[in-house]
């Protein structure tokens, strides 16, 4: 059967990169084309994305795809994803040329409490869930948008893939998915709530439209032609939330699978056909994004890798040597139960970069557990802790929607941490599948071939093709 070629562009908070997708009724392959460091910037007004250096290590990225596609027909598309709720703004009268103005925000920079305090004034928590239906996360894009001093001067905001999207075509839309995690879209209706956004004074005419996964927004401008070795090559619009697509690329084995997309923060929850906005669901912090075909994502953000990958970059900073994670979870899953503290990996103090084991440390303390000291034993009690918090929002998922669920199926990067994925069967009492690994980018280009005719179907339909193609490790709980 015929195999197309499509290029996914998947930008994490800690790394992004290019990945070829070889897609057809049977086949899903993926290379990895290119990777870069992404991270954040520390500038004396905050802490910001390197977002023209991430545009210009796409775009390498893209020119050595298409190198690699000419034997294969050419690639037939390119799609974009990203982390949510960031932007970029813009300024200018032709929307064909307009200028990025000053640098975007990293959501993780402290600037936006001032912003949540001055939009609960005039928009109390609970109207704000009932309207937008969105967890309290203190990055939202409204809260950071009440923080931003370049918003009187800006005439356009565009989210992050969005932008990079018009960089690469001249062409200004809101994927939908993403759209949903500014906190400015009507959870029911799916469309901007102005009326919201004339409350908070932002002026309706600074967001592109929102448009659905599926929709191409245009072709690369003719003056990337020559760097990228090829003309006219369609961007489409995927789940450009990176967490939309990775969803997209759970292949969910029942109706009742629980899913966890574990890289940067783990994000626990259901897949559902309508929103659930309760006080029950509001008080535990549940969200519900905005999914491809329309699906709602109600899930909570817990913690997720940051805390090891933080960790990590602390001893690395104190002996100036390397750490070794892979190591360091085999020493780890020696550790006896009792040198293990379980403590709260949801308490904000874990949010900005920073010190993690001292962190931890003062937590324990606070709560009278006592203090993980050996880098083993700190790497474990994360882990544990980790799971914990996982096992909890699973319970309470199930509980608010009122489903029973039965299996749970972790995707991203830590599907690959047998520890995590057997301590999160363990301590939620469900069987683990863990996998694939690189699910958000399997998201991205499924959906870009079905746009384009290759497959075709339900994202039932869809994720079978990741199960036929891909090996899942199931961890069964034990005790
Ligand atoms: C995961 C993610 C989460 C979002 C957070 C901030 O990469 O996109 O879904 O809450 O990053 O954007």
């Amino acid at each position: 059967a015929a195999v197309t070629t499509y290029a996914a562009v998947d930008l994490g908070a800690s790394s992004g990169r290019v990945m070829l997708g070889r897609i057809g009724p049977d086949t899903l392959e993926l290379t990895e084309v290119a990777r870069f460091p992404n991270g954040t910037v520390n500038l004396p007004d905050g802490l910001h994305w390197d977002i023209v250096g991430l545009y210009q290590h796409a775009l390498n990225g893209l020119a050595e795809a298409v190198r690699q596609a000419r034997e294969e027909g050419g690639l037939a598309s390119v799609g974009i994803d990203s982390w949510a709720v960031d932007y970029g703004l813009l300024k200018g009268s032709s929307p064909g040329r307009m200028a990025l103005l000053g640098t975007p925000y990293h959501y993780r920079d402290q600037r936006t409490s001032r912003g949540v305090e001055h939009t609960h004034q005039r928009v109390p928590f609970a109207e704000l869930y009932r309207r937008n239906g969105l967890q309290h996360l203190p990055f939202n894009t409204l809260y950071q948008l009440a923080a931003e001093d370049l918003l009187w001067m800006a005439d356009k905001l565009l989210l992050i893939p969005d932008l990079l999207g018009y960089w690469l075509t001249g062409q200004q839309l809101t994927e939908a998915t993403n759209a949903s995690t500014t906190g400015l879209l009507d959870v029911r209706t799916k469309a901007w709530d102005t009326e919201l956004m004339h409350t908070l004074g932002l002026s309706p005419d600074l967001f592109a439209p929102v448009a659905p996964p599926g929709t191409t927004l245009g072709t690369t401008r003719g003056e990337l032609t020559e760097l990228l070795g090829a003309e006219d090559l369609p961007i489409t619009l995927v789940g450009s939330h990176d967490t939309a697509s990775a969803i997209v690329g759970t292949p969910l084995s029942t109706p009742n699978s629980a899913y966890i997309s574990c890289g940067t923060w783990g994000l626990v929850g259901l897949e559902l056909d309508e929103p659930v906005v309760t006080d029950d669901s509001r008080r535990a912090n549940f969200t519900n994004e905005g999914g491809v075909d329309g699906r709602i994502r109600f899930l909570t953000n817990v913690m997720g890798t940051w805390l090891l990958s933080e960790t990590l970059r602390t001893w690395e900073r104190r002996t100036g040597q390397e750490q070794n994670l892979a190591q360091l979870l085999a020493a780890a899953a020696e550790v006896p139960k009792e040198r293990v503290s379980v403590f709260d990996v949801q308490d904000p103090r874990f949010v900005p970069p920073g010190d993690m084991p001292q962190r931890i440390a003062e937590l324990c303390q606070e709560q009278q557990k006592p203090v993980p000291q050996q880098p083993a034993e700190i790497v474990r009690s994360i882990v544990e802790s980790l799971a914990a918090g996982f096992a909890e929002a699973l319970a309470q998922a199930a509980q608010l929607a009122g489903r029973s669920v039965d299996v749970v199926h972790m995707v991203g990067g830590g599907s690959l941490n047998a520890l995590l994925c057997q301590a999160t069967a363990d301590r939620s009492g469900y069987p683990v599948i863990a996998g694939p690994v690189e699910a958000t980018a399997i998201g991205n280009l499924l959906i870009q071939a079905r746009t384009a005719g290759t497959i075709t179907g339900t994202l039932e339909e869809v994720r079978e093709l990741i199960s036929r193609t891909h090996h899942l490790t199931t961890y069964q709980p034990r005790g």
